[in-house]
This record gives C-alpha cells, sequence and structure tokens, in this order.
C-alpha cells in the first residue's frame, strides 16, 4: 500500500507543502498563504531529486592519484574519483592542519560566499566559517555581491548602511502620499519571487499595482519590464543614472526649485555639491544639455522631469543593480542628494529608497524580524578581504590595496574551502578566476550538485538539501517562522554540512567549540528559545518549540508602515545620523581625506571605462545587461523545469531590440556568439522591443560550460555573461564589484554549436582503494529511486 504524507517547508522562493509518496519527493504545493507563489516554485522537486546531485564524496583524479596539490592546472578538466567519507575527510583534516600549520591560519580562505539554503541552522556559510573559526582560523569576505558598494558608501553618507537592506518607506505609504516616483532601474516583480532566509507571502505584485494606480511612474533604465506597465519609459544608456540626477538637481537650483531650508537644516556640504553642479569646481554646470548627451534622453525631458518632481510628493528610488558597476557608489549617494535638493526625506512618500523590487519583502507592510540566525564565533585570524576581489587576493598574495580608507594587502592563500556558494557563478571575468583558482594547493567544496564550482574543487562533499533535513527559516522582514520539516532521506551518501563539519571538528580537537555540545535538534530548539527570550523581552509571546514544530508556521506580529527617516527630520538634533555631522552628508570631509579619485568627496559623474560613450563601443557596441534571472536562482535550479523553458536554441535566451538584431542579421531564435578580449560564449537570441537599442540582456546563472576546459578562454556554450564582466572594483572605497559595467559584440553564430553537457553529473569512477583506504568502507546499495 502506499505511504503518503505532506510536511510543511520552506525555500528562498516561498513556503510549501511538500508531498511525498513512498519516500519519493513527488510535488510541492505553495503556502495556503500565499496570495501570489512565485513560478520559481515550479523547479524545487528537480533540484532536490536531479541527475547532477552528487551522490559520493569525490577526489579529483589527480589529487586522488598522487595527493595533494597534483595538477592545480587540471581543475575543471579531471575527472572524479568517488570515495569514502572517511578517506574524504581524512584527507581535508590533513590538508588544513598541514596549511594552518606551515602558512598560518589567514592562508585558509573560508569567505565562501553565497546563499546556501534558507533554514537558517543549517545554513552552510555560517556553519562553515564557525568551523574554521573553531579550528583556528581563516580568511573571510566582507560585504556582498548584491550591494557592496552602498555598504561601503552609505554609512559616510547617512551614518549607517540600513538604507539599503529593506529599510525603506512602505508601498502602502507609497501608494497613498506620491505622485510621482522616479524609478532608477524599475522595481522588478521577477526579483520579488526571491527571500533570502524564504517568504510565506508574496505581496510585492500586487503591493506595486495599487502604486501604479495611484502614482505616476518615470522608469529610467534599459529593459522597459523592469516597471510596471503603466510607468513612462526613458531609455536611458545604462550607467549614466548619475549624470542624469546631477542634471535634474542642477535643474532644481537654476529654476530655485531646491530646498534650502531643508539642505541647511538636516544636511551638511550642500555649498559644496551646489558648487561642482554650477560648475564653479570644474567649469562644466552640469546641466541639462550637458546631461543628455550622455545618457541619450532629451534635454527637455531633464528639465521637465525636474520640474514635475518639485511640484508635488516625489520619490528617488534605485535598484540595486545600479551600484553592480563601476563607481557604483555615485548614483546611490546622487539619488540621496536629490531626494534632499527636493527636501522631501522623511515626508511620507516623499525622500529615496533602493531596492524595491529587488527581494520578496522590500517596501511590504509593517514587517517585523526575529533574531533567529546561528550565534557566529570570533576569527581568530582576524583576516579579510572585499568580497569581490578574490580572483585578485588568489593571483597577487601580498599585494597592497585600498578600502574605505584602509591600506591592506592580500593573505597568500593555499587552501580554498567553499560551502553554500559558487564563485564560478557569481564572480566575474571567469577566465580570469579560472587562471586564479589554479593557484591554491587544495580547493574543498560542499556541494549539493556539480555546478561549475564542485567540478573545479579537489575534494567534494556531497551536502544534504533542506528537504532533507529538519530547520526552522524566516527572513529579517517575513511575518512567519516557518518549521522545515524533513521530508525524505538523504539522496546517495550526502550528509547536512554541520555533519561533515562536526566530523572534521572532531578530528581537529575541536568539536566541542564547534558544536557547543549540541546536535542538530539541540541546536533548532536552542535557536528557537533565544528567540523567545528575545520576543518576551520585547512584549511578544512565542509558543514553545514543540508547538512551532507541530502548527509549522508561528505568525509575527507586525509594525505599523514605515516612513524613512521621518524622525530624523521631525528632529534632526534628537536623532543625529552616524555620520560626522551627525546630517546628511552631501560632501563628506571623510571621504576628501581618503583622496580617491574614484570615489570623490561628492557625488560625481565619473565615466566608466565600458559603457556606450566609450571608444570602445566601435568594437563592442553592446552593453551588457547580466541581470537575476526571473527563471533561476542565480545558478540554483537551472537543471530544473522553469530554466529548461526559458532557454533558446539549448542556451541562455539572450534579449536584444529586433533593429539591433537585424542590423546584425540575427533572427529570433539563432545562437549567437557574445564575445569581447575577456571571453565569449553562445546564446539563444530573443528579439524584443522592451529592450533598450544597444543592449544585450542575458541574465545569470547558466552553468559555466567551456567547450574545452583545458583551452584557456575556451567558448561557453550555455550563455554565463560571467564570462564576459569585467573584474574591476566599483572604486577604492568599496572594492565591490562591477559586472553591469561590460561591453560586448553580438553576432549570429554560424559554426555549428555542440550541445550542452554541464547538466549532466562529470565523469565519475568509482575509487578502489585509492589512498590506501576502502573507499567505501560502510557501502551500502543506493537508494534505487534516485535514478543512478
Ligand atoms: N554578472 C553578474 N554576476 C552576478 C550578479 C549580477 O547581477 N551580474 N549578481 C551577484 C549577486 S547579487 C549575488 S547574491 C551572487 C549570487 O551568487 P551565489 O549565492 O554564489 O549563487 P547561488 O547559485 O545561489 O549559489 C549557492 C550555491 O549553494 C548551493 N547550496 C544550496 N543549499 C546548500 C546546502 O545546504 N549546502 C551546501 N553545501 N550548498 C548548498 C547551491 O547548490 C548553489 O550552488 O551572484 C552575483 N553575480
Ligand atoms: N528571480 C530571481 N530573483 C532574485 C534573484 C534571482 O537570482 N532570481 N536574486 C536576488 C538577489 S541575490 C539580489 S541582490 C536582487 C538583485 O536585484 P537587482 O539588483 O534589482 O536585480 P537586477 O535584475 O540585476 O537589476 C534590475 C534591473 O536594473 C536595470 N539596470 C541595470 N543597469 C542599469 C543602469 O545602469 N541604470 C538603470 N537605471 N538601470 C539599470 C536592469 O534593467 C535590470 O533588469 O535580486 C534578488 N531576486
Ligand atoms: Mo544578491
Amino acid at each position: 500500500m502506499a505511504s503518503e504524507r505532506t510536511v510543511p517547508h520552506s525555500s528562498h522562493v516561498g513556503a510549501f507543502s511538500a508531498h511525498v509518496r513512498d519516500g519519493r519527493l513527488v510535488g510541492v504545493t505553495p503556502h495556503p498563504l500565499d496570495p501570489d507563489p512565485a513560478p520559481l516554485l515550479g523547479s524545487v522537486v528537480e533540484a532536490a531529486t536531479g541527475r547532477t546531485r552528487i551522490r559520493r564524496p569525490a577526489l579529483r583524479r589527480s589529487v586522488a592519484e598522487h595527493g595533494p596539490g597534483a595538477a592545480p592546472q587540471r581543475r575543471g578538466i579531471d575527472d572524479f574519483v568517488e570515495v569514502g567519507w572517511d578517506e574524504a575527510l581524512d584527507l581535508v583534516a590533513a590538508e588544513l592542519t598541514r596549511v594552518r600549520t606551515e602558512h598560518g591560519p589567514a592562508s585558509i580562505f573560508g569567505g565562501s560566499y553565497g546563499w546556501s539554503s534558507a533554514g537558517r541552522f543549517h545554513h552552510a556559510k555560517t556553519q562553515l566559517n564557525r568551523f574554521l573559526a573553531a579550528s583556528g582560523g581563516y580568511t573571510a569576505q566582507s560585504g556582498n555581491y548584491s550591494f557592496a558598494a552602498a555598504l561601503r558608501i552609505l554609512p559616510h553618507v547617512l551614518g549607517d548602511a540600513r538604507a539599503t537592506d529593506g529599510t525603506v518607506t512602505s508601498l502602502d505609504v507609497v501608494a497613498e502620499h506620491t505622485d510621482l516616483w522616479l524609478m532608477l532601474g524599475g522595481a522588478p516583480v521577477r526579483t520579488t519571487q526571491v527571500e533570502s532566509g524564504g517568504v510565506v507571502a508574496h505581496r510585492a505584485r500586487a503591493d506595486l499595482g495599487r502604486v501604479a494606480a495611484s502614482t505616476e511612474l518615470v522608469h529610467v533604465g534599459p529593459l522597459r519590464d523592469d516597471a510596471p506597465p503603466s510607468a513612462r519609459w526613458l531609455p536611458a544608456r545604462p550607467g549614466t543614472d548619475t549624470a542624469l540626477l546631477l542634471a535634474l538637481m542642477h535643474t532644481l537650483v537654476v529654476e530655485s526649485l531646491h530646498d534650502q531650508p531643508f539642505l541647511d537644516r538636516c544636511c551638511t556640504g550642500w555649498p559644496r555639491l551646489r558648487a561642482y553642479l554650477l560648475g564653479e569646481t570644474d567649469g562644466q554646470p552640469k546641466s541639462a544639455d550637458w546631461a543628455a548627451p550622455i545618457c541619450d534622453l532629451p534635454a527637455r525631458t531633464i528639465r521637465d522631469l525636474a520640474v514635475r518632481a518639485a511640484r508635488g510628493r516625489t520619490l528617488v528610488s534605485a535598484t540595486w543593480s545600479l551600484q553592480r558597476a563601476e563607481h557604483g557608489e555615485q548614483p546611490f549617494w546622487a539619488v540621496i542628494a536629490l531626494a534632499a535638493v527636493l527636501g522631501q526625506i522623511g515626508l511620507p512618500g516623499g525622500g529615496f529608497g533602493f531596492g524595491y523590487g529587488n527581494a520578496a519583502s522590500i517596501g511590504a507592510h509593517g514587517p517585523r524580524s526575529v533574531g533567529l540566525s546561528m550565534p557566529t564565533l570570533p576569527n581568530p585570524a582576524d583576516s579579510w578581504i572585499p568580497v569581490a576581489r578574490i580572483a585578485d587576493m588568489l593571483l597577487h598574495p601580498g599585494a597592497p590595496y585600498e578600502v574605505d580608507g584602509q591600506h591592506r594587502s592580500y593573505p597568500d592563500v593555499r587552501l580554498v574551502y567553499w560551502a553554500g556558494g559558487n564563485p564560478f557563478h557569481h564572480h566575474q571575468d571567469l577566465n580570469r578566476l579560472a587562471r586564479a583558482w589554479q593557484r591554491p594547493e587544495t580547493v574543498v567544496v560542499h556541494e549539493t550538485c556539480w555546478t561549475a564550482t564542485a567540478r573545479r574543487a579537489d575534494v567534494v562533499l556531497p551536502a544534504t538539501v533542506t528537504l532533507e533535513r529538519d530547520d526552522l527559516s524566516t527572513s529579517s522582514r517575513d511575518t512567519s517562522v516557518v518549521a522545515m520539516h524533513r521530508a525524505v532521506e538523504p539522496y546517495g551518501r550526502a550528509r547536512d554540512d554541520f555533519a561533515i563539519l562536526a566530523d572534521l571538528a572532531e578530528r581537529l580537537g575541536c568539536r566541542d567549540a564547534f558544536t557547543e555540545g549540541r546536535d542538530a535538534d539541540g541546536w533548532l530548539r536552542h535557536l528557537w528559545a533565544t528567540t523567545r527570550a528575545e520576543g518576551r523581552a520585547a512584549g511578544v509571546e512565542l509558543p514553545d518549540f514543540a508547538t512551532l514544530w507541530a502548527r509549522g508556521r508561528v505568525e509575527l506580529p507586525t509594525e505599523p508602515s514605515l516612513v524613512l527617516l521621518a524622525d530624523f527630520r521631525a528632529d534632526p538634533e534628537a536623532h543625529r545620523l552616524g555620520t560626522p555631522s551627525g546630517r546628511i552628508e552631501l560632501f563628506s570631509e571623510t571621504l576628501d581625506g581618503f583622496g580617491y579619485d574614484d570615489c570623490p568627496a561628492h557625488p560625481t559623474w565619473l565615466e566608466p571605462r565600458e559603457w556606450l560613450g566609450s571608444p570602445d563601443v566601435a568594437r563592442h557596441p553592446f552593453h551588457l545587461v547580466s541581470n537575476q534571472p526571473a527563471s533561476r536562482l542565480h545558478g540554483q535550479m537551472d537543471t530544473g523545469p522553469v530554466s529548461a523553458a526559458s532557454k533558446v536554441a539549448g542556451r541562455e535566451p539572450c534579449r536584444m531590440h529586433p533593429e539591433d538584431a537585424a542590423a546584425y542579421g540575427i533572427a529570433d531564435g539563432d545562437v549567437v556568439r557574445l564575445h569581447n578580449d575577456r571571453g565569449a560564449v553562445l546564446a539563444g537570441a530573443v528579439l524584443d522591443p522592451d529592450v533598450r537599442r544597444g543592449v544585450v540582456q542575458l541574465a545569470t546563472g547558466a552553468w559555466y560550460d567551456p567547450a574545452d576546459a583545458a583551452e584557456p578562454k575556451s567558448l561557453d556554450l550555455h550563455g554565463n555573461p560571467n564570462v564576459l564582466t569585467a573584474d574591476r572594483p566599483t572604486s577604492r572605497l568599496a572594492q565591490g564589484p562591477s559586472a553591469h559595467s561590460t561591453l560586448v559584440a553580438v553576432e549570429r553564430y554560424a559554426g555549428s554549436a555542440p550541445p550542452i553537457t554541464v547538466h549532466d553529473p562529470p565523469a565519475l569512477v568509482r575509487g578502489v582503494g585509492v589512498l590506501g583506504k576502502d573507499p567505501d568502507p560502510d557501502s551500502v546499495p543506493d537508494r534505487p529511486d534516485r535514478g543512478a
């Protein structure tokens, strides 16, 4: 008789019920309280059960045959030898000990950036960081790929960076009060499917719809469909938002529409910025006539927009993507400056906001967070790099660099350890990363599936997916905690990251420091007990663990809607900001002291090296928008049915304007080749007038699939945009990633295009007695239903 059960669970793309029949995951149903479930839920089952899951621990063949450190240039080329857990863990423990002893703890790189899973306990990156701290220290990563530039510039302007991480005026306030919303990059519903830590109710589509019904929307950006259909689309050249914002400010000043009392009362440095706007410092007024040819917008449009903005309640926003560009600090600072000149910061529906549309919760009505996160451990090595400088670090050990006023140097990394992230997805200029990746002596990766990064590891340790373990999920801005019940047995020999690391800690003599004497279940109860105590202190009664677990979900209280900086505006003295002046800094003495020409002391238009106004357009005439995919979460679920349905000619779709396509003889559905000096990829052409002329859109996340990994700069058959993007820092201030400042050439691909192979596991051989040990001493037959 068939056994059937349904358990509550959650993911980065939403909460759901998992249906299990005879021990197999057969489907998921969205949470009943989700009014708008993410289409991406359609790929959850495949991600847990698909053919790219990693079945057993595996060693890269050169390492299996010759020991650690062998033939590092063969990473990505070698096939793999499956081994037993003891063998793999003994090797990893010995390498960690050797490298720490010979080169010191900073030579172990455990930054391990990445989204991992939604569960808060089994969060792989957090677990790895705790283990590496407990076992002696490591080099960490600071910041994130999402908004690294904002994390460094906003504290100099506003005193902290909360405004980039979801602290925005609520959309219900916007719908009620805002007359004009100037949205740079739009507010895409596509990206609101997702929330780090999970989400129960997707409300963004409805919230944005209400705003669109009551508010005039002006959308500046390269893709029309990033904003609601009612928006007026100004398809400015990408990367020129700062010039536009300066010209809007200039117009307000020369038309005497600026709010001098607000600038006097709440800001500092206005005279310095004003002098720059008027051209008193460099002889160039930042007028609408100046900006028009830069932005490729009519000067009249810019002037009219400024006057319109001053006439009512105006919100100015930017998506996070604007600062993932060279000098990405500038548009965010300029957004704040424009809002300050309009004088509406702190008024309902006025001022500025960042990240609307960029995650499920941003701008949601009154969510309240609970502190359900794993405690960290102090890192004895006290070593870190800015998150996106990984290739620089590996290529140039000891080299000096600057970040946010500090002079630092790169550690000499010998061992790279990754769990819960995919650098061969997220980093820019993958051919450069591939060169850098040959430098470490050992690379260890925990993965659930054979990603490009797992294929470039020396030791691959198979991790469970969330459906194979119990956990708790909540995001910092969701109103629910979801009990994630284990639904199925682990795939193959996969183990939880926590269990893997606890066994390594045992070998390294630090098990208690890592586990604090708890098993996974003990940790879940402990985390919840801590959350309950914090709740009680804040006057919120939460149920005990048994009740939470039985109910599957607990509702958290909501807070009133937010108006960003309302209290500061009401009384700037009582609510001083954390800046040196206590006010919004439109000129920063601190930045002036740094003396960075790539991040000056007030918002400044700085030409990026790659944009549609640079001389390189003669060779590379298209601006590449490598935005977040509608069909995946980054590289996650690329093998799933939702992503598969989006592929064109077996590759990632590349959208372009029909007239651009016609000029290059490209038809809808053609295989195209995108290339620049850094590399080349194949993609499938999709013609769409919603794309600005001169722009091509190739979303991130198609698994990197070089035709011949042994060849430098080999053609990527699949369409991973990071083969093309530049690995340049935003500036010396933030050292953030700048993927959006990339030019490419596009042509119809006349050759015969080989099919992609990266969605099949790499060649695997079963190890027998390699390294002198039984490969799988406790071998039991693998579950027959997992399609081996
Ligand atoms: N060109 C370009 N590049 C970009 C961006 C862009 O806009 N343009 N965006 C950037 C941004 S904002 C981000 S956040 C990054 C995202 O980059 P990443 O966060 O690195 O991307 P993911 O694909 O989410 O990688 C997470 C990995 O963790 C694995 N995983 C999931 N659960 C577990 C688990 O329980 N245990 C273990 N061990 N592994 C697990 C998944 O299989 C997946 O491979 O990409 C950045 N890269
Ligand atoms: N479905 C899905 N949703 C996601 C993710 C995912 O992988 N899949 N990832 C999540 C993560 S980690 C993050 S950080 C957020 C990121 O959220 P965003 O940073 O907003 O995401 P993007 O899609 O990269 O960019 C949004 C749009 O900005 C526009 N844009 C690009 N360059 C410029 C420019 O120079 N000027 C202007 N005005 N517009 C420009 C592009 O048209 C692009 O579509 O999304 C999150 N949501
Ligand atoms: Mo991100």
